[in-house]
Formats: structure tokens, C-alpha cells, sequence
């Protein structure tokens, strides 16, 4: 139990590719009273990030033989947390591109705010352009979040962030093993989350662009852009009885991970 929450198991799992440079920074801005363990998935980097990770305190490193891409290293590690038992989970980014600072916050968005899930939202931090997020990322993020929240209902205005926290009972119930592996896979997650009736909610962080931390071009960003349209048509489809999206359909509980 963590120092801070003592009644809840906290974790914060890192994605972590080829983040040698950064790692360390990652895990030392941890306010560690708050967290009881950082898993660190390694997803077989070609640099020396698991090495340098192994040394790190209270970090349990999983080094994947071979590249799961970002969303198949999160399935694991959701799955490591869930097995070992934890109440909330916090994912951050080994690039450090998410100030690790703001994992209080985000704790009590779940714990004293009453959501299941929550997003660290880069758009209500006001800080876009000063932390470098490039203006075509800004305005692309801006009109995705219009448009998720006329379908989703909500009001959220940074959907394609990469700082969440997520209760226990968010990772039991969707099946996201189910989901992509790419980069799309948070944006199927955060789809589930709304189709499974969890509260979701945003706090603000700061933006933080430099060149460790993104691999995501213009080209991406398109292919990104154009996928989460479709995500949100799937999800209507889904909803009106249209089409059948197997994401978006309860887990099996035959069925392992869902
Ligand atoms: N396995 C794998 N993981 C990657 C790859 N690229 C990025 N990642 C992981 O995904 C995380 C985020 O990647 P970024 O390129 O920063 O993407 P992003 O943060 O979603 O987007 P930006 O807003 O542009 O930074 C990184 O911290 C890595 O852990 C890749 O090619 N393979
Ligand atoms: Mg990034």
C-alpha cells in the first residue's frame, strides 16, 4: 500500500522503446510516497534501456524478446498489474514526455474524484505551445476532441494523450487484449471505456515536445487522425445496432484476457 493512498495498491507502468537517454529521469521524477511499484516494460529496445532500467529502485523491468509496439506492451503490462493485484494503474511514457509530477493528481482523480479512469489532458494544461506540441498536432487534437465529445457525450479536450490512470475494475472489464497493437491501441481504449459506462475524466499537465520524445510525424498523425474518426464510427455503429465490433462487445470470461 502506498504511503500516500494507504487503502489502494498503486502502479505505475512505463512504456519504455529504445529510451536509453531518458529512462532514468522518467522514473527519479516519481513521487514514489504515491506509487508502491513502477513496472517497466522494455520493449526490446535496440539501445541499453532495459540495463539502465534494471538498475533503477523499487522498478520491476520486463524486457519483451521481441517488439510489441505500444499497444501490445501495454496489454502485458496491464496484465502484470492486474495479476499482481493492483488497485489503479498510471501509464507514463519512457521518453519522459509526461511529468511524472502529476501523478498525485491523477491518483486522486480515481480516488477522491469519483472517476474510473483519467486522462492527463495537455490541452487544458494551456501549455501547448510554449512545451513545443507542433501547431498541426494542436489543431488536429482539437478537432478529434470536438468530435469525441459529441459522440462520446463528454467533454474532454485531449483524447490522444499519452498520460492516463485507470482503475482496477477499468482493466478487468475491457477487453483490450482484443485491441490493436499500434498506436491506435489508446484510442480503442479510451472508446471501451466509454462503451462500458466508465467515468472518465481529465486533469491538466504540462506539454512536453523535444526530440526524444516523439516518433509520431505528420504522416502518422494523419493515419492517426483518420483512425480515430473511424473509431468513433465504430463505436456508433456499434451502439445503433449497425455493426458488431468485437472490442466493443463484453469480455468472455471463458476466454482468457478476454
Ligand atoms: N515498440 C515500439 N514502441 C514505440 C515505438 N515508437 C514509440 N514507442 C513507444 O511509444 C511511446 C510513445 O511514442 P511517441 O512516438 O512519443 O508517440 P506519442 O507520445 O503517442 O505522440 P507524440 O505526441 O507525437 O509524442 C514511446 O515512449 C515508446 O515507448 C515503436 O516504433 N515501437
Ligand atoms: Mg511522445
Amino acid at each position: 500500500m502506498s504511503a500516500k493512498v494507504p487503502d489502494k495498491k498503486i502502479a505505475v507502468v512505463i512504456i519504455a522503446y529504445n529510451a536509453a537517454k531518458t529512462i532514468e529521469a522518467a522514473w527519479r521524477e516519481i513521487p514514489k510516497e504515491w506509487v508502491d511499484l513502477i513496472i517497466i516494460g522494455d520493449d526490446c529496445s535496440q539501445d541499453n534501456t532495459a540495463e539502465l532500467a534494471r538498475r533503477l529502485p523499487g522498478a520491476l523491468v520486463i524486457r519483451h524478446e521481441k517488439n510489441q509496439h505500444m499497444g501490445g506492451n501495454q496489454m502485458i503490462l496491464y496484465d502484470k498489474a492486474l495479476e499482481m493485484g493492483f488497485d489503479i494503474v498510471v501509464l507514463l511514457h519512457g521518453d519522459n514526455q509526461f511529468d511524472p509530477g502529476k501523478v498525485p493528481e491523477m491518483v486522486r482523480a480515481l480516488t477522491e474524484g469519483g472517476a474510473d479512469a483519467v486522462l492527463g489532458s495537455r490541452i487544458a494544461g494551456h501549455q501547448t505551445r510554449e512545451g513545443g506540441m507542433p501547431r498541426y498536432k494542436e489543431i488536429s487534437n482539437k478537432v478529434l476532441a470536438f468530435v469525441q465529445n459529441r459522440a462520446y457525450r463528454l467533454n474532454l479536450s485531449d483524447y490522444a494523450t499519452g498520460y492516463k490512470a485507470y482503475s482496477r475494475k477499468v482493466l478487468e472489464t475491457i477487453p483490450y487484449r482484443r485491441n490493436r497493437r499500434d498506436f491506435l491501441f489508446d484510442e480503442q481504449v479510451n472508446t471501451q471505456i466509454v462503451k462500458f459506462g466508465f467515468r472518465l475524466t481529465q486533469v491538466p499537465i504540462p506539454t512536453r515536445y523535444f526530440p526524444e520524445a516523439t516518433t509520431v510525424n505528420f504522416w502518422t498523425s494523419l493515419h492517426y487522425g483518420f483512425f480515430t474518426l473511424w473509431t468513433v464510427c465504430q463505436y456508433l455503429l456499434h451502439n445503433w445496432g449497425l455493426k458488431k465490433f468485437t472490442y466493443l462487445e463484453p469480455r468472455d470470461e471463458k476466454r482468457a484476457g478476454g
